[in-house]
């Protein structure tokens, strides 16, 4: 059992109320370990230590403040095992994709943010009457909020640019994954980060979570979650003009068409729906396939999906862990259940997977199959995020196109075809932030990320993350 803490000026602090609550192992369905219920006077001691860190932090060389992202990355690297195993404990993913992906691309968010102090700088406008150029300057004390799907991931994915810029943060993991949050603010001091620039933040959305939102000493939030909360957060910055960036939920269409590569296509089809127990923003959750391809692809798809290892995500071999809560199950098992009633065919899985031994009690779900819905249904509109896939034939490209644009998302989109003029055109049209040729999550931290419509606001990525958390101030002078 290991009671987590806040991490504050450099300290590692209980919350001022004493309370603390549950922290849920999903694969066996049981407590190990206890997360802060913070408040109020937690969040006011954390920003008065980051106001009061911010000038010298601000003033620190770019470079320096690289190398101390640097060395915070090392940090990790070196505790990858450690890092991968917590991570898979605390969210029920395998370990395989813990260890593969989610904590070596957080050193590598650190690595990318250091590369940008380096090189991010304002621009120069010369004119006959007057020359210019803008600076870049931090804002001050701000806030990131991230999820429970990819935790030490999208954490560290809003933390780096925020101090690569020259920001204090106050950095709130999901109360329901916090394990690994917790193990890198054990890093932060010796990484060599002054007091107060980092401070991390354990309790639950509705309490801290809002109080960062309400907080006027905090100038800006970097969210990513789900879509209601995100409005929730947008419309409390607003009555303080805090800068917000949001990246929210999807409800991503894979478009598969009768020329797409096969072997390929079937294998990228199923990373997009399954990977991490469809607990991913950019899962394409929404399989249309061209009419020709349809049965044969169902088929292989539906063999596919059958042959997904599930099992212990502590076990080696497990591709397909426990979804993150007791909560979240039952969330996506309604949906499961909403989609029978709207008429959808299970073609396989469609119920809690029941294990034996130690995870006899654990949150898994079968990864599950549907077809004959509606574009239009409940089950096709709304963000499942959890192991449901739905196929919908398609007769040609304006066809997939109406289907792919008719929801209220525009995260991530990926196509599946081997006609680049086809490509072009699908890429040009379709309305998501993301569109991804014959690959999917195939991820440059260069390029911009973020989503259309109801996916979010804004962009990150190297450059636009530095935007976000900067101000551009111009300087002007005559000639
Ligand atoms: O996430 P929340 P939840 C989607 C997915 C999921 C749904 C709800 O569909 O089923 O969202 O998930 C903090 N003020 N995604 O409820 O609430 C919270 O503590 C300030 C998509 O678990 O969005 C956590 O740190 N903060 C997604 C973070 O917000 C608040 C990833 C995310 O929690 C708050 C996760 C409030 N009022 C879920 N309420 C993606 N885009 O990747 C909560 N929080």
């Amino acid at each position: 059992m290991t009671d987590i803490l806040n991490f504050i000026g450099g300290e590692h602090i209980a919350p001022v109320s004493g309370q603390f609550f549950d922290n849920i192992d999903p694969a066996i369905g049981k407590p190990y370990g206890r997360v802060p219920d913070s408040g109020e006077k937690d969040l006011e001691l954390a920003v008065r230590a980051a106001k009061n860190a911010f000038p010298a932090w601000r003033d620190t060389p770019a470079e320096q403040r690289a190398a101390l992202l640097a060395r915070l990355a090392d940090l990790i690297d070196a505790r990858l095992e450690e890092f991968a195993r917590a991570e898979s404990i605390d969210t029920g993913k395998p370990i395989w994709l813990a260890r593969n992906v989610d904590i070596p691309r957080s050193s590598a968010n650190l690595r990318a943010f250091a590369d940008a102090a380096k090189t991010f700088s304002g621009q120069r406008f010369e004119k006959k009457e007057s020359q210019s150029y803008t600076l870049r300057q931090p804002i001050g004390v701000v806030a990131t909020i991230s999820p429970w799907n990819l935790p030490l991931l999208l954490f560290t994915w809003k933390m780096a640019p925020a101090l690569a810029s020259g920001n204090c943060v106050i950095a709130k993991p999901s109360e329901v994954t916090p394990m690994t949050a917790y193990m890198l603010s054990q890093l932060v001091n010796e990484a060599g980060f002054p007091q107060g620039v980092v401070n991390i933040m354990h309790g639950r959305g509705a309490t801290i979570g809002a109080a960062i939102t309400r907080h006027l000493g905090i100038a800006a939030i970097s969210f990513t979650g789900g879509t209601a909360t995100g409005i929730d957060i947008y419309s409390n910055a607003a009555k303080q003009l805090k800068k917000v960036s949001l990246e929210l939920g999807g409800k991503n269409p894979t478009i598969i068409f009768a020329d797409a590569e096969w072997e390929k296509t079937v294998e990228g089809a199923l990373a997009g729906a399954f990977t991490n127990q469809g607990q991913v923003c950019l899962c394409g959750s929404r399989i249309l396939v061209q009419a020709a391809i349809y049965d044969k692809f169902k088929e292989a798809f539906v063999a596919k999906t059958r042959s997904i290892a599930i099992g212990d995500p502590l076990d080696e071999a497990t591709r397909h862990g426990a979804t993150v809560s007791q909560p979240h199950m039952e969330k996506v098992l309604g949906y499961i259940a909403l989609a029978k009633e709207e008429g959808g065919k299970i073609l396989t899985g469609g119920k809690r997977k029941m294990m034996a031994g130690r995870c006899q009690d654990g949150y898994f779900i079968e990864p599950t199959v549907i077809e004959n819905l509606s574009p239009g249904c409940r089950t096709n509109q709304e963000e499942i995020f959890g192991p449901v896939a739905t196929l919908m034939p398609f007769a040609d490209e304006n066809e997939a196109l109406a289907i792919a644009n008719a929801t209220p998302y525009g995260l991530a989109a990926s196509v599946w075809t081997q006609d680049k003029a086809r490509a072009t055109r699908m890429a040009q049209r379709i309305d998501s932030g993301i569109v991804w040729l014959n690959c999917w999550n195939l991820r440059d931290l260069d390029t911009p990320f973020g989503g259309m419509k109801k996916s979010g606001i804004g962009r990150e990525g190297k450059q636009r993350a530095m935007e976000f958390f900067t101000e551009e101030k111009t300087v002007t002078a005559p000639r």
